[in-house]
């Protein structure tokens, strides 16, 4: 067990912790922000249990939140009670774990257990892939798994067809609802001419037919109502 030193406000200044082993903490103030940074030798899931000093499924008391080590934002979490968030997809190194206040305040002590379980990241985005330069290359006939960091997040994969048809997509949705849009899906040439976009909520197949053989760039961000889970 360790307990947090303060000033731990920065990325710079974040408390180093183990896998596997319980830290305490506290927010001093509301306006605190607590950093602690971990490291992982390989690919694989980091799962993250933190225990809340309150119980409340209506105030959210924390902003849980998982950066790397260039300071993407991989996801986050408001919650007010005990949650156990799973981060996956994550390659090898040096990642940056931040408590801070959310809507509601607690200056309670609180703590956490991250514990890593190694595995393959071949079908997950990578981040930074917010432009065509940086897209994720995919393979056609295999999932790809990716998630929305924030509202503003945009993320790009790429794949290459080896002569002309139809590319149906496939895109399974984390919230299924017919009447609001979380995500816009967008397919764009090589040169970065817009072939057709569509709004979903839930489970959705596009057919892109028509395609000429070459380059392509689906995109996925976020529309008129954000979800930010695995997708
Ligand atoms: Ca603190
Ligand atoms: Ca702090
Ligand atoms: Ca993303
Ligand atoms: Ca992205």
């Amino acid at each position: 067990m360790s307990i947090e030193t303060e000033n731990n406000n920065t990325l710079s200044t974040a408390d180093a912790v183990s896998l596997g082993s319980e830290t305490k903490g506290r927010l001093s103030t509301s306006g605190d922000v607590d950093y602690y940074k971990f490291t992982t030798t390989s690919s694989g899931t980091v799962a993250i249990s933190f225990d809340s000093p309150v119980n409340s499924a209506y105030y959210n008391y924390f902003q849980l939140s998982l950066w790397d080590a260039s300071g993407n934002l991989h996801s986050y979490k408001n919650v007010g009670k005990d949650t156990t968030v799973s981060y996956e997809g994550l390659k090898a190194g040096t990642y940056y774990y931040k408590v801070d206040q959310y809507s509601s305040y607690s200056g309670d002590q609180y703590s956490f257990t991250p514990s890593f379980t190694a595995g393959s990241i071949d079908n997950f985005e990578t981040e930074n892939n917010n432009t065509r330069s940086t897209a994720d290359a995919v393979s056609l006939g295999s999932e790809t798994k990716g998630r929305l960091s924030t509202s503003g997040d945009v993320d790009y994969y790429k794949f290459t067809t080896t002569s002309s048809g139809t590319v149906a997509i496939s895109f399974d949705s984390p919230v299924n609802s017919a009447y609001y849009n979380y995500f816009q899906l967008s397919l764009y040439d090589a040169s970065g001419n817009l072939h057709s976009y569509k709004l979903v909520g839930k489970d959705t197949t596009v057919s892109y037919e028509g395609l000429k053989a070459g380059t392509y760039y689906y995109k996925v961000d976020q529309y008129s109502s954000y979800s930010g889970d695995q997708g």
